[in-house]
């Protein structure tokens, strides 16, 4: 029997609520969801994903949430998206859609043992939890993939909060996320890792003052969906490439991801611009869902006409 009737998606859960959540996501819609192993972490634990979607076999669409430990409202998000497609499906027909023509596959929450550390010992902590270091734990998980890793706008100091690892992948987690682009690759069409805050699409490249080929493309979605946020909760999110709308980056997911062959490959920041941070309360947490859904269904529907 499922609990899932009553799951509140208004406030934030802990580590073991989200696992037993993607438990009982599956078995309560088995046409239509499957989870799976995706990583051991560091400390030990299970990180889940869940594939939703009609067929498995459509063109993919790839999200992680929580990457970064303190940014709660990403995981928050991911759950609430997945209800909504989960429990819309065959109701509303954008979602039917998406789901009918993408595989969605889904880490709703991928530094587990960050994001239990921040429950349990420290609120602002951002990093994974390996140890390499006699005096300072962690390394940025979106520090540590293999593009320009090291270079800069990521630290070789394992007490910076950008600390890149000791080497490409070290963490299980983005090994696991690399290894999935790397299966899959050729047939993602779209990839987003959610972050906050800061209410920004953010797209390639961070790594380098550079262009994609398809920049103009990746402007252009991100200000449609822009729109469509503003029209929904009349909040603004910005756009660009990272180089510009954020700071230089090496080492970070979604330039691996495009560079891997995902045309659509994002970093979204979620709620809010400043004033609550990484601590955005719980009474925003629907805003973010019923806003960013909007956002999706643009981003969905270029992905499977791209
Ligand atoms: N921001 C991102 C970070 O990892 C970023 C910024 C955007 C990095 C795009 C890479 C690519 O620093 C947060 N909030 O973590
Ligand atoms: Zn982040």
């Amino acid at each position: 029997a499922s609990k899932n009737g009553s799951y509140d998606y208004n406030v934030y859960h802990t580590y073991d609520e989200i696992q037993q959540w993607i438990a009982d996501t599956a078995n309560q819609y088995p046409n239509l969801a499957r989870k799976s192993f995706f990583a051991t972490s560091t400390e030990g634990r299970n990180v889940d994903m869940l594939t939703i979607g009609k067929s498995t076999d459509k063109p993919i669409f790839l999200i992680d949430c929580g990457v970064h430990a303190r940014e709660w409202i990403s995981p928050a998000f991911c759950q609430c998206f997945i209800n909504r497609m989960l429990s819309q499906y065959g109701v509303d027909p954008q979602v039917t859609r998406m789901m009918d023509e993408m595989t969605w596959m889904i880490i709703p929450l991928l530094n587990v043992d960050g994001y239990e550390y921040t429950w349990a010992n420290d609120r602002m902590w951002r990093k994974t939890r390996s140890k390499y270091d006699t005096f300072c734990t962690g390394v940025d998980a979106n520090r540590n993939f293999d593009i320009n890793w090291s270079g800069e706008g990521a630290s070789t100091e394992p007490c910076s909060n950008t600390y890149c690892g000791p080497s490409v992948e070290s963490e299980p987690v983005v090994k696991a996320l690399s290894d999935i682009i790397r299966k899959y690759k050729g047939n993602i069409q779209g990839y987003i890792a959610f972050h906050s805050y800061s209410q920004v699409f953010v797209y390639p490249y961070s790594y380098a003052y550079e262009d994609t080929e398809n920049a103009a493309q990746l402007n252009d979605v991100s200000s449609r969906a822009a729109s469509a946020i503003q029209q929904t909760t009349s909040k603004i999110y910005t756009f660009g490439p990272g180089y510009e709308s954020m700071y230089l980056v090496s080492g970070g997911s979604k330039d691996w991801a495009y560079q891997m062959g995902v045309p659509l490959s994002y970093t979204i920041e979620l709620r809010d611009t400043g004033k609550y941070g990484f601590l955005l309360p719980e009474s925003q947490i629907d805003g973010t869902c019923q806003e960013m859904f909007q956002a999706m269904i643009v981003l969905a529907e270029e992905a499977i006409t791209n």
